[in-house]
């Protein structure tokens, strides 16, 4: 059969994720993989989850096996309308939805807002899984670079200008604030205010993704830039993958109504609705005070594990190398000699049983060749300092 001729036009634009492709590499048990994005298997909430499913089974089960709503289930949907006070917004029940994964919630502001063409920036380097969702609907990425504070606003500013001038059609502007995936680095109080200001003057929207923002080693919470929104103009995104499991495929997004509205119909072809079950268990797990013991524990682990991976670097990484030093999240970001290909040298690493994602995956506009990702939460605490040797052995052959 020659399929090839039946893939729809669309298909064009698909393009295959290095992260994804790697999963089952970097789960190979000789492998130290700084990879994944993946949270350590020992932070799941193994005993609280046990505890909250024997009560739904018992209490809530005509809920929690049953269809449910689009948005979400009404008992989670309020749940989420309270978390979000955590992060300074005042949200009605009818701005929040939820997903499965804020990975959907971007597919969905792919679907409602793109068409081929339409200009979304993003900063240098950027999530993968977004670049890939947005492509997918033919956007016209545009990168924006980005430093110890975040997007360079002032450079958005200028290619923002630039484009408009040229009649370009501008949509959007996607940000991970606050340790951001892949660089680690906070989007400074400063620059969120002004691209919102920003925002606000060439009327576009902002997707702000945080994934992150509980997971904060040190230093004081910078206010989300919903929270300062006035008129609307930021879709937030959450999700429930880095505080409890992955495995639950469980996100949330507030917006505006009308635009939440939109997205939900968007979903209901997708997937009629997140799973109930998965959503009952997590706002038992808000509610109950779960959440908040366990991300405490999640914190000390990984600001642990943060502080061995630099320690680490520091002791065998060549001078040449720099380095990001994240006050939380999951990730940081490693830029070596300009000679040095990260993308050839990943079979090297691979041969040397260590892995790691390599810049250009992150970057829209074919840079990041001579950067890296590295997931410091996945590996466990004593195979870390070997996985960075092993990593540094790699780089100074190639150097
Ligand atoms: N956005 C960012 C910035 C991420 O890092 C991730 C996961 N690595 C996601 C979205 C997707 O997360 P999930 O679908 O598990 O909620
Ligand atoms: O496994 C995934 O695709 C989620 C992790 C994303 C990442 O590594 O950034």
């Amino acid at each position: 059969m020659r399929v090839d001729d039946l893939y729809s036009q669309r298909t064009k634009y698909f393009r295959t994720s290095e992260i994804r492709e790697l999963l089952e590499l970097s789960q190979r048990p000789d492998v130290i993989s700084f990879a994944g994005g993946l949270p350590s298997p020992h932070a799941f909430p193994v005993e609280e989850i046990k505890e909250i499913v024997e009560r739904v089974l018992s209490n809530d089960y005509a809920t929690a096996l049953q269809y449910g709503p689009t948005p979400g289930l009404k008992i989670f949907r309020e749940t989420i309308t309270e978390y979000v006070k955590n992060f300074g917004i005042n949200a009605d029940i009818d701005d929040v939805f939820i997903t499965v994964g804020s990975q959907q919630a971007l597919d969905i502001v792919g679907r409602v807002f793109i068409d081929a063409g339409d200009v979304i920036f993003v900063s240098l380097p950027t999530y993968l899984g977004a670049i890939n969702a947005f492509y997918a609907y033919g956007a016209n990425m545009v990168g924006v670079p980005l430093d110890e504070e975040g997007m360079r606003v002032d450079i958005l500013e200028e290619k923002i200008k630039e484009l408009k001038k040229k009649g370009e059609k501008l949509k959007l502007i996607y940000t991970v604030p606050t340790f951001q995936n892949p660089a680690g680095v906070e989007l400074s109080e400063e620059r969120r205010k002004h691209l919102l200001e920003i925002a606000a003057e060439h009327d576009l929207l902002i997707v702000e993704d945080e994934p992150y923002s509980m997971l904060r080693f040190e230093g004081e919470p910078i206010p989300s830039i919903k929270s300062m929104d006035k008129e609307g103009r930021v879709i937030y995104m959450g999700t429930f993958s880095k505080i409890m499991s992955p495995g639950f495929r469980l996100a949330y997004v507030v917006a505006e109504k009308s635009v939440a509205r939109k997205m939900v119909v968007a979903k209901q072809s997708m997937d009629l609705c997140a799973p109930t079950f998965t959503q009952v268990i997590a706002k038992y797990y808000v509610e109950n005070g779960y959440l908040t013991r366990r991300v405490e524990k999640i914190i000390e682990m990984y600001r642990k594990k943060r502080d061995i991976m630099l320690d680490a670097m520091d002791e065998y990484f060549p001078q040449e190398c720099k380095w990001t030093k994240p006050r939380g999240g999951m990730f940081l970001w490693v830029e070596l000699p300009e000679h040095i290909n990260t993308v050839e040298m990943v079979q090297d690493a691979v041969k040397e049983k260590v892995a790691y994602v390599h810049g250009r995956a992150f970057h829209v506009d074919g840079g990041g060749t001579n950067a890296m990702r590295l997931n410091f939460t996945n590996p466990d605490d004593d195979v870390i300092e070997e996985g960075i040797k092993r990593l540094a052995k790699v780089i100074k052959t190639r150097m």
